[in-house]
């Protein structure tokens, strides 16, 4: 790949300064863990098996509907924004899928982005289709809805998008679709609503019927947005519904920030988990509503229940269970790759304390109807600092112990900022449901 990129021995030099203190804090951290019988280096080996995928929305700085302030070296296409992607992973080790937006980052040749990714050891896992704007030259506007349009011909626009979509991921190896649409309505009476939930799931028969055989359809639901009166897909039980109509490679997306305030994730999670149906997730963290803010950044501790639900569903050997995570953020403030990296190791700091959790303990407590004590069993792994375990795991993966911290120091953004002078009106990255 063209352009600076940060060293294998810079990452290692770096990490040289930083080995005294981890190898402290593993040795603390080795005798807790101990005494609740669990091994530092069994913790350390889970950690490192840890995946997550970037989106490529999410390189480029996001923004609000009142503005976007893009910051310096933002990526202008999709193999630069591939290089963005190649920095992260190089760095925190977790990260070598991708998940790519089509049309916004449609490449040209394939062939060629696919290529560009296997070189720095990254894949597309997943493609997201989007019928919720219109394109330019586009024959048919999704002003009023795309796949549940009342007009059959808008319908079969957005179908053949998304046929276009599986097409490409093909052609890049992906081996996923993901769906979400703003259809939906702003005035009562506006939309029938049992007419547009049947014009949805004929909608995506057809898109179903297309998919390949060892591809999975992920349906995303969000409560409302742009929609706000009505949106087709709002909940998890319809999209329950649809993923269970349609068949079994229709599984649902959680996207954390995509519920009513104070809604209760992770006991959603744990429902889809039980039918059979949980996906995956777009990870994100919010305070009012669909904010797209980093994971972890708000409420670390709910990000640690829904992955307690995972870990237990793990343990448990619920059938099917297979969740794909990955990132789905706006980042307006932050430099995109120190948001990214951050994110990345908070779910994966989450997933790693969820499995600490002493569940015969908590089993116990749970038959006992102890509150206070079950309670404590999860607070007891919630509270335990794992960041030496997720920095030996990167260490050791070629990755940095301080991923941040190296690279502010490798001048990456600087470098990159003489490398893309900025385009008239920016990176085109924005913000996807
Ligand atoms: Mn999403």
């Amino acid at each position: 790949m063209a352009g600076f990129a940060i060293r294998e021995e810079f990452i290692a030099d770096e990490n040289a300064a930083g080995e005294a203190a981890l190898a402290a804090d593993l040795e603390a951290l080795s005798s807790r863990l101990a005494r609740d019988g669990i091994e530092l280096e069994e913790v350390i080996a889970r950690a490192a098996t840890f995946r997550i995928a970037v989106p490529s929305w999410g390189v480029g700085t996001g923004g609000t509907r009142f503005g976007r302030f893009p910051g310096p070296g933002e990526p202008r296409d999709v193999f630069e924004k591939l290089a963005d992607c190649a920095t992260i992973y190089r760095l925190v080790r977790i990260t070598p899928a991708i998940s790519l937006h089509i049309p916004w980052d449609r490449p040209d040749d394939p062939a060629a982005l696919a290529a560009a990714a296997a070189a720095s050891g990254l894949h597309i896992d997943a493609v997201n289709s989007n019928t919720f704007e219109d394109q330019p030259g586009q024959r048919h506007s999704y002003k009023f809805g795309s796949l549940t349009h009342t007009d059959p011909a808008v319908r079969r626009q957005a179908v053949e998008h998304n046929l276009d979509c599986l097409a490409l991921g093909r052609a890049l190896g992906a081996r996923a679709l993901s769906v979400w649409i703003a259809d939906g309505s702003n005035f009562p009476g506006q939309q029938h609503f049992r007419g547009a939930l049947e014009r949805y799931l004929e909608s995506l028969r057809t898109i179903y019927a297309a998919l390949p055989a060892d591809w999975r359809l992920y349906l995303e639901h969000k409560l409302y947005e742009p929609a706000f009166y009505s949106t087709v897909i709002f909940d998890w039980g319809t999209s329950y519904w649809c993923a269970r109509e349609l068949g079994d490679r229709a599984l649902c997306l959680v996207d954390l920030g995509h519920h009513a305030p104070g809604a209760n994730v992770e006991i959603v999670v744990s429902r889809l988990l039980q039918l059979g149906k949980l996906g995956g997730f777009h990870l994100n963290d919010s305070q009012y509503g669909d904010d797209d803010l980093d994971t972890g950044s708000i409420d670390p501790y709910r990000l640690f229940r829904v992955f307690h639900e995972l870990v237990d569903a793990e343990r448990s050997g619920v059938a099917g269970f297979d969740p794909v995570y990955m990132l789905d953020q706006s980042h307006n403030v932050t430099d995109p790759l120190e948001s990214l990296m951050t994110s990345a190791e908070e779910a994966q700091r989450a997933w790693v304390q969820a499995s600490l959790v002493d569940r015969a303990a908590l089993a116990d407590a749970q038959e006992r109807n102890d509150a206070i004590a079950a309670m404590a069993v999860l607070k007891r792994a919630f509270r335990t600092d794992v960041s030496p375990v997720l920095a030996a795991a990167r260490q050791r993966a070629g990755g940095a112990i301080d991923p941040v911290a190296v690279y502010r120091l490798s001048g990456y953004r600087e470098e990159k900022a003489r490398e893309r002078p900025a385009a008239p009106g920016g990176g085109g990255s924005g913000i996807v449901g």
